[in-house]
Parts: C-alpha cells; sequence; structure tokens
C-alpha cells in the first residue's frame, strides 16, 4: 500500500493564530523522510488551499460558521479521493474541527469505518452546549446520528449529514469534559476512556478494550484522529488548550503501534500543533517532534527493529 500527505493549514475552528502553520512545521521537522524509512511509497500531496470568506457572522456565539463548512467541504473531497485513490491518509492540521471533514470524506469510500479519537477534549458540544462557541470543540457533535436532532442547523454545512453511529467511535485521553459532553456521552453510551481509566487499567488494556468495542463484530477500516493535546503538555507544549495530566511518550506510541498492528489504519489526523505557541523554540520543536513521532509510529516505525528489506539497503 501507499501512503498521502495531506496538509490542511486552517485555524477558524478556534481563536488563536497560529495552528495554520502545523503542516510546514511538521514537514519542516522531516515527516515526509521519517516516512519514507517505512516500506511503501509516500506522496506528498501538499496543503490545501482554503478561502476565508469576508462576510461570516456567527452563528449565536460560533465564529465563523461558512468558513469552517466551507474548508471542510474542500477537505472532505480531497481526503475521499486519497482513500479512493488507495492511499492511507494521513491529513495534518491545522485545529481539530477539520475532521468535520475528513472522517466524512473518508466515510464517503468506507462507510463502516470506525473512529479512534485521543483527545484531552470530548469535542462533542453542540452550538447549544459549547461553552466558547468554537467549532473544533464541536467535531463529533456533527458527524453522529444520534445527534441529530439536537444540532441546529448552521450555515456552511448544508452539504453533510450525519453518518456515525455512537457504538462506532471510542475516546481515548479524556480530561477535560464539558458538562454538556459528559450528558451526552452518557445519553448515548459512548465508549471512552479519560486519563482517570489509563491510570486504573494501564494503555494496554484501554486498547483491548477499544478493539474489542470497535473491531470483534469485524474488521473495518480505523479513523484515527490524533489531537496533539492528549499528550502531555510537557511533550507537547505548543497547543492552543494543553491540559496537565496528559498522555506519556509511551503511552502515545503504544496506542499508534497498537492500532498500526491492526492493519486497519485508513486515515490519521494529526491536529492542534500551533507553532506560535510553546514558550520557546525547543518548546515548538518538541511538540513537532511528538507529531512526527506518532505519525510514524501509526504507520509501522517500531522500537523493536526490523529485518533487512529492499529500502533498508541503502
Ligand atoms: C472546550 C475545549 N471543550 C470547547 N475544546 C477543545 O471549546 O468546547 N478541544 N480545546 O480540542
Ligand atoms: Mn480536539
Ligand atoms: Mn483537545
Ligand atoms: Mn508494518
Amino acid at each position: 500500500h501507499s501512503v498521502a500527505v495531506l496538509g490542511a493549514p486552517f485555524s477558524k475552528g478556534q481563536k488563536r493564530r497560529g495552528v495554520e502553520h502545523g503542516p510546514k512545521a511538521i514537514r519542516d521537522a522531516g515527516l515526509i523522510e521519517r516516512l519514507s524509512n517505512l516500506d511503501y511509497p509516500v506522496h506528498d500531496f501538499g496543503d490545501l488551499s482554503f478561502q476565508y470568506l469576508e462576510k461570516d457572522e456567527p452563528y449565536m456565539h460560533v465564529p465563523y460558521p461558512r468558513t469552517v463548512g466551507r474548508a471542510n467541504k474542500l477537505l472532505s473531497g480531497a481526503v475521499s479521493n486519497a482513500v479512493g485513490a488507495g492511499h492511507t491518509t494521513i491529513m495534518l492540521g491545522g485545529d481539530h474541527s477539520l475532521a468535520i471533514g475528513s472522517v466524512e470524506g473518508h466515510a464517503r469510500q468506507c462507510p463502516d469505518l470506525c473512529l479512534i479519537w485521543v483527545d484531552a477534549h470530548a469535542d462533542i458540544n453542540t452550538p447549544l452546549t459549547s461553552p466558547s462557541g468554537n467549532l473544533h470543540g464541536q467535531s463529533v457533535a456533527f458527524m453522529l446520528k444520534e445527534l441529530q436532532n439536537k444540532m441546529p442547523e448552521l450555515p456552511g454545512f448544508s452539504w453533510m449529514k450525519p453518518f456515525l453511529s455512537a457504538k462506532d467511535l471510542v475516546y481515548i485521553g479524556l480530561r477535560d469534559v464539558d458538562p454538556g459532553e459528559y450528558d451526552t456521552l452518557k445519553d448515548l453510551g459512548v465508549q471512552y476512556f479519560t486519563m482517570r481509566d489509563i491510570d486504573r487499567l494501564g494503555i494496554q488494556r484501554v486498547m483491548e478494550v477499544s478493539f474489542d468495542h470497535l473491531l470483534s463484530r469485524k474488521q473495518r477500516p480505523i479513523h484515527l484522529s490524533f489531537d496533539i493535546d492528549a499528550m502531555d503538555p510537557s511533550l507537547a507544549p505548543a497547543t492552543g488548550t494543553p491540559v496537565n495530566g496528559g498522555l506519556t511518550y509511551r503511552e502515545g506510541i503504544w496506542i499508534t503501534e497498537e492500532i498500526h498492528n491492526t492493519g486497519l489504519l485508513s486515515v490519521m489526523d494529526l491536529v492542534e500543533v500551533n507553532p506560535a505557541l510553546g514558550a520557546s523554540r525547543e518548546a515548538v520543536a518538541s511538540t513537532v517532534s511528538m507529531a512526527v513521532d506518532v505519525i510514524a509510529s501509526s504507520l509501522g516505525q517500531t522500537r523493536e527493529g526490523g529485518p533487512i528489506t529492499q529500502e533498508s539497503q541503502t
């Protein structure tokens, strides 16, 4: 198989500037070279170019609905094309509102996909429950069929319909869940693992139960939506909404290694790297390096080495 890398320099799903520079920072840190050390061809599709609408009045307290909706429509088509061409697709954000288009485009090719959401946050607010209004905290609510009658019709989103069932979703890494989100998670019976659950069960067991939940009935494509703020802020400080007590390096890599080992990873989002934040150059460099490591590990980079292949003979 082959890998497609797709940059999505977009930031209007939240209010801090700089996250649109994520794709460039991740590429500059050598992502493509790292992936070419693995055993398949890598196609870099470059960055999408998003239009920022001049007139885009807030919907209630939700800023830039049309701009976010349009960006996601564009991204959806690009992800759908890349998956349709047979590539395992890596989407570099940009903020996490981009998961709406990424997962939707993936689902157009693979209607039976399942979604693993690795994040400090559940991103399942609706415009009515959202404390901030920011669309990057609402992405999952746009996807879920069960929330259809709780979602107002936002301008910019008429191109899509909810397409995912709550049973096809697992969260890992949660530690900052808003009250409305908590109620939704409980009402819908979503399978989720907070940092407290990881402390209790261990990350190995968390992944085992996650795969049991998603894959025991049948094998199907996995969409991994990885918000870098899932990682502990000591490892990934350059992000818009860091929360203490996150995943360790080894927990993060265990998650991605286990997902690779299923052989079912189809699309991965890596979002919320913001090179304009972070207290120093080192802080930005460590965040970007963490992003490259979880991507490479999702695509088969191992901690165990491997046999000689054609590629490994210089
Ligand atoms: C918060 C923060 N729950 C919100 N969400 C973030 O704005 O809805 N998601 N930062 O990544
Ligand atoms: Mn997120
Ligand atoms: Mn987050
Ligand atoms: Mn492999």
